[in-house]
């Protein structure tokens, strides 16, 4: 009784509620990078450091949860929703592949337990994530979002380009928030 507590499937889902809703509160923060069409996605961090937590499935039902989330307070507002399969694409298998990061959890948590480095395991999981993520909005941006290229320029040059650019970005976000939170606040990423 006393050993799992703190690991019930119940603390699980609401320690996953609020990392969903931490993740979308980030999202009306300003998150442009100098370049234009090139975004940060800070909410990549929370739903990160909760897969290293938890694993591969809480953390793909919180990805995919805040993706839901996302489709319908933005998405469908601002014009991100161009047609059905479209928004599958980008909102719910996108969001839910940030989950990948999960698969490290095991890693990271020995790692942490054995005060050894984490930072192979975090670096290769945190990116294979945050890449699952922005290799459907490059394989979305180049069959939907050509219109949107400079004039002549190839739709799957611009798709790299902007999704590309984003995807670099928030890997070396995710990477040096995940590794801080790692050392200083280790309790996040090592259940009880
Ligand atoms: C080239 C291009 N432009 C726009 C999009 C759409 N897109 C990109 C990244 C993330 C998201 C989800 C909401 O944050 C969306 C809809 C694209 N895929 N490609």
């Amino acid at each position: 009784m006393e050993k799992t507590r703190g690991n019930s499937a119940l603390q699980v889902t609401v320690e996953g509620a609020i990392i969903v809703a931490f993740a979308m509160a980030l999202t009306y923060l300003p998150h442009t990078t100098g370049v234009s069409a090139v975004e940060f996605s800070y909410g990549l961090v929370p739903v990160t450091v909760f897969g290293f937590r938890r694993g591969f499935g809480p953390a793909t039902l919180a990805g995919l949860t805040w993706g839901m989330l996302d489709l319908i307070l933005r998405g469908l507002g601002n014009g991100g929703v161009l047609n059905p399969l479209q928004g599958f694409i980008e909102y719910f298998i996108a969001f839910a592949l940030i989950g990948i990061a999960g698969l490290g959890s095991n890693l990271v948590q020995n790692n942490l337990r054995h005060k050894k480095n984490v930072i192979i395991p975090v670096i290769l999981f945190g990116s294979l994530g945050v890449l699952g993520k922005y290799f459907m909005h490059f394989i979305a941006g180049g069959y939907y979002w050509g219109a949107y290229a400079p004039k002549g320029m190839n739709p799957w040059m611009w798709s790299l380009i902007v999704n590309g650019g984003s995807a670099v970005a928030n890997i070396i976000l995710v990477i040096v928030i995940s590794l801080l939170l790692s050392s200083s606040f280790k309790r996040l990423l090592l259940p009880k």
